[in-house]
């Protein structure tokens, strides 16, 4: 059967999720998205990669991968320990403000993110729509107002930043999502098999309603 599904700029999508910190072992963030490294979800094949959580070079990392693979949709995933529920983050703020040192021991206090620009950006995700359809697969699902102030924000930010004014990157769409710990890390925690098959309904999702709205026919009026 011919792929008719897959006539996308470049047919990727990239995931990327962060190393350990604050004293982890584990980072449930990239161990999610490893595990859906190379699959194909409507056509598009997934590219998983690891950012360092640091100031700086994640962002660099970040930019680095986008150049590379111009990539559809980007879907950036990071812990956020103490938190019950897949959460889809609403809005990234233009502010560094770290309440624990980086893993390169960094901790920045009321920086901005890109100095100048906008204060603040909304998800380019269809949070609504992931959120009812996390729901429906009976996974515990939230949108958060605020991905805080340390490296998550940080990458959130630049990523939005850096696809709001990247001309090569128009058409990709990208967000920010935070995921419990797994089970040993702490409670609430989410078995790394929940928050895999989370993140499989949010590109699927994701990849549904930019078809959705992706269709451009005329139809305006001067009057
Ligand atoms: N969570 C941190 C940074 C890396 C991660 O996985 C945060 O929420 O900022």
């Amino acid at each position: 059967m011919p792929r008719t599904h897959a006539s996308t700029p470049t047919g990727r999508v990239l995931l990327t999720g962060f190393d350990p910190f604050d004293g982890d072992h584990v980072n449930p963030s990239w161990r999610a998205v490893q595990a859906l490294h190379g699959r194909r979800i409507l056509g598009r094949r997934i590219v998983a990669a690891q950012l360092p959580t640091e100031f700086g070079t994640s962002l660099r990392a970040l930019s680095t991968l986008l150049d590379q693979l111009r990539p559809e949709l980007v879907i950036c995933v990071g812990q956020a320990g103490g938190r019950d529920a897949i959460s889809l983050e609403r809005v990234a703020i233009n502010v560094d403000d770290a309440p624990i040192p980086d893993n390169a021991g960094a901790q920045p206090v009321d920086v901005p993110v890109a100095p100048g620009a906008p204060a603040a950006y909304f998800s380019g995700l269809p949070i609504k729509a992931l959120l009812a359809a996390l729901q429906r697969e009976g996974l515990s699902a939230a949108v958060s107002q605020t991905a805080g102030t340390f490296v998550c924000n940080h990458v959130f930010y630049g990523l939005m930043h850096t696809l709001a004014t990247h001309p090569g990157l128009r058409h990709t769409r990208g967000g920010f999502v935070h995921v419990p710990w797994l089970p040993g890390q702490g409670t609430p925690h989410m078995g790394l098999d929940d928050v895999v098959s989370g993140l499989r309904v949010l590109v699927r999702g994701a990849l549904a309603a930019e078809a959705a709205v992706g269709v451009r026919v005329g139809g305006g009026a001067t009057h």
